[in-house]
């Protein structure tokens, strides 16, 4: 692959490429507006910085945390997109696989920021669409600008207290989800150190109409099974992805297959947990230490300190998304914040936890067939 146009030497490019961390403050909602809450955040998107203002004691301190890019309360979706996403989008279809995490406190924007606001009746595009539906759209736009053939498929599943279910299956699979005779999914290793999930199902896709539609149905699906299974969505992973095989042919006429992935993941709720692991007594004893969010901290922790394990196999998330932690995959974490005083502590640990995984190498490949 070519180094130069990306302005990193060949040395560089065989330390690894950074995991991209950028951070995004959302407004105040109308209710906090409306009760004067007090705002501990300020965002210096030139400077690329966030600043938290802490009072303990009378005593005034002040955090600053450096990111990649910092998008601040008045951030509108599309510019968010285009300046951080529509990049990744691009390297996706040069055949790179790429990740996009949405990590934070629940209410802080993470399904705002991924999936955005609902498709219109029209069929209009919604212009608070978030990523998914905007990456899907650029994609679309791209390949049919181009004459180069293309096939595509997506998977659409949610992560629920380390139970798999996939959003795209065909209505029955819901009504017995207790049913030990249906199609079972599992997680299996692929002998190559990667992970694929057994019987779920994956759709061809050819519009972006079609994966609309997919989403919509995937959304559905996921309300229901909440409301039939009393599931906490806050406590839920999901994580949408897309294949894109592309035929190109060489200027000496050869046939070559570029094959890109783009997973699009947002994570559960990021309260109770902390730097280290748990959080205090009460979320531990109600059991709502989410085993697949820890171990994301704990991989995370062991790939910056160079700590020898990485307990990549210690749960779903972290076993799916192996590749996104110090693999081939080009990888980006956002995570969302409130400005609310009310959040200042989860808003420092998302901080904390964010800056640290700007530390992560991956070592990103082109992959052809
Ligand atoms: P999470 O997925 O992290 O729980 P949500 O995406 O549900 O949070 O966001 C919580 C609320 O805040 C929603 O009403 C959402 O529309 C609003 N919101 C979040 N981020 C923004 C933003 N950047 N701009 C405007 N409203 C936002
Ligand atoms: N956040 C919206 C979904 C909600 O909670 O209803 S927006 C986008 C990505 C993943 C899943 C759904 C969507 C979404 C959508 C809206 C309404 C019905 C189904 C799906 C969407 C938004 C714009 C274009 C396509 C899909």
């Amino acid at each position: 692959a070519d180094s130069s146009s990306s302005g990193h030497s060949k040395f560089d490019k065989d330390k690894g490429v950074n995991v991209q961390v950028l951070v995004r403050c959302r407004p105040l909602g109308e209710d906090e507006a409306r009760l004067n809450t007090p705002i501990v955040i300020s965002c210096n998107e030139g400077r690329r910085e966030v600043l938290a203002v802490q009072n303990i004691a009378n005593k005034q301190i002040d955090r600053t945390f450096a990111f990649d890019k910092v998008f601040g309360p008045n951030s509108k979706q599309k510019e968010l997109f285009e300046q951080a996403m529509s990049p990744i989008v691009n390297e996706v279809l040069e055949g790179y696989n790429c990740t996009i995490f949405a990590y934070g406190q629940t209410g802080t924007g993470k399904t705002y920021t991924m999936e955005g606001g609902a498709r219109k009746k029209n069929g209009e595009f919604p212009s608070d669409a978030g990523v998914i539906p905007r990456a899907v759209k650029q994609i679309f736009d791209i390949l049919e600008s181009q004459t180069a053939e293309y096939s595509m498929k997506v998977t659409f599943l949610e992560l629920y207290n380390e139970e798999i279910t996939d959003l795209l299956a065909p209505e029955e699979t819901l009504k017995f989800v207790d049913d030990k005779s249906k199609k079972p999914i599992a997680l299996m290793e692929d002998g190559k150190g990667g992970v694929f999930v057994r019987g779920l199902e994956e759709e061809v896709v050819c519009t972006a109409n079609e994966i609309y539609k997919i989403l919509e149905k995937g959304s559905a699906k996921r309300r229901t099974a909440e409301t039939l299974l009393n599931k906490q969505s806050s406590r839920s992973h999901s994580i949408f992805s897309i294949t894109i095989h592309i035929k190109e042919c060489t200027p000496e006429g050869e046939e070559m297959i570029k094959c890109g992935k783009l997973n699009l993941v947002d994570l559960a709720g990021s309260e109770n947990i902390s730097r280290s692991g748990a959080r205090e007594g009460r979320a531990r004893e109600a059991g709502e230490i989410n085993k697949s969010l820890l171990t994301l901290g704990r991989v995370i922790n062991a790939l910056v300190e160079h700590s020898g394990h990485v307990p990549y196999r210690d749960s779903k998330l972290t076993r799916l998304l192996r590749d996104s932690l110090g693999g081939k995959t080009k990888t980006c974490i956002v995570a969302t914040i409130s400005p609310s005083i009310h959040c200042l502590d989860e808003t420092l640990s998302t901080l904390d936890y964010a800056h640290r995984a700007k530390n992560i190498k991956n070592k990103p490949e082109i992959r052809s067939a």
